[in-house]
């Protein structure tokens, strides 16, 4: 029996051409900057994102601190989305190795923050107050369900930031994902915020790494943080070669995993048990609950003996999560696995 695992789009093996890129992979000493396909990469990514320079990093929750730790001095103050992924799952980095405090704001259903939130939040000049510094934006947006932030929008709240003086960092971990359900290039996603840091290893399928790109000035002083964060690689051309892969060849499919969350979406909406989490769907990201049916303990026994894997924390809703390793007929496969261990279980009585 084949496990469909839809636990995260971090969960892919690199593809055929990627272990033959890995393998024939150039490579020299990356901490000296001589590693010629590290280099290669990080200005990919630049122009990708209409920025000057990239560093690469070992992943997205590396990008995003350097990034912190780049754009702030220590006391700093620094706006986060509620739900954002800097706030829940990087292990509080920004506090603890930046000496930021991080201030957070409500982030609506679709992951965005309200700009007169943002504006009040900023702090005046005044001997109390920490100096507000950052505001740090998430497209596509994880705990919110894949939701996508606009180019107008995102331009919105820079113009905002920079006229109070601030700078905005944008944690695109999914960017690619964003671009491609807004049917827009990516850089219309990225070209104003100051900092983007991207992930090669969730849809783009490569096996490590992430990019933070900014400007030339910005990405110097980042580089001296991630060798600081013991993020120096040396012959680092060996994963970079994959990243080159994932960026010419896993972008456009994206389409694929969208169509396929839809698919999920659309046939977990038909299960009795079952209530989608979200409104829509628009990348490859599918949040669902359980309606009084089956407890989560036996219906995560029953997906794990049935072969599926879903994401739970606690207290969340279960995500599934599209990406190159699952098929459509994997998700009719998965819908009816899923279908079967809901019929089985036990049913509570509505309330
Ligand atoms: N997200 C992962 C992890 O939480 C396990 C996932 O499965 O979704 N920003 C966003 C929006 C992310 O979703 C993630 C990872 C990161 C940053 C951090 O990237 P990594 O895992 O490479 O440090």
């Amino acid at each position: 029996m084949k496990v469909i695992d839809l636990r995260s789009d971090t969960v892919t093996h690199p593809t055929p051409e990627m272990r033959r890129a890995i393998f024939e992979a150039e490579v020299g000493y990356d901490v000296y900057g001589e590693d010629p396909t590290v280099n290669r990469l990080e200005m990919m990514a630049a122009a990708r994102m209409c920025k000057e320079a990239a560093l690469f990093t070992t992943s997205g929750t590396q990008g995003n601190l350097i990034a912190v730790l780049t754009h702030c001095n220590r006391g700093d103050e620094i706006i986060v989305g509620d739900e954002a992924h800097m706030f829940w799952y990087e292990v509080g980095g920004a506090a603890a190795l930046g000496g930021v405090t991080i201030r957070t704001l409500p982030n609506d259903s679709c992951g965005r923050l309200n700009p007169d939130d943002i504006e009040r939040a900023i702090r005046d000049r005044d001997i109390h107050y920490p100096e507000t510094t950052l505001v740090c934006l998430e497209n596509t947006h994880n705990r919110c369900g894949g939701t996508v932030l606009s180019a107008d929008y995102t331009d919105e709240v820079c113009r905002l930031a920079h006229t109070r003086g601030l700078k905005v960092h944008l944690d695109g971990a999914r960017i690619f994902n964003a671009a491609i359900a807004l049917g827009v290039p990516v850089l219309a996603l990225a070209e104003n915020a100051d900092s983007v840091s991207f992930c090669l290893s969730k849809g783009l399928g490569a096996p490590v790494g992430s990019l933070l790109c900014g400007s030339k000035d910005f990405v110097e002083r980042a580089r001296k943080f991630r060798k600081m964060l013991g993020g120096g690689m040396r012959q680092a051309g060996i994963i970079a070669a994959a990243g080159i892969v994932a960026l010419e060849t896993m972008v456009d499919r994206l389409v694929d995993d969208h169509a396929n969350a839809r698919r999920l979406a659309e046939g977990l909406a038909g299960i009795n048990g079952i209530t989608l989490a979200q409104d829509s769907v628009p990348t490859n990201i599918v949040m669902f609950e359980l309606s009084p049916g089956p407890s989560t303990a036996e219906f995560m026994e029953g997906l794990r003996e049935g072969g599926v894997k879903v994401g739970l924390r606690d207290g969340r809703p279960f995500r599934a999560v599209t990406h190159y390793m699952v098929t459509s007929s994997d998700i009719d496969e998965a819908l009816a696995r899923i279908e079967a261990v809901c019929a089985r279980l036990p049913r509570r009585p509505q309330k």
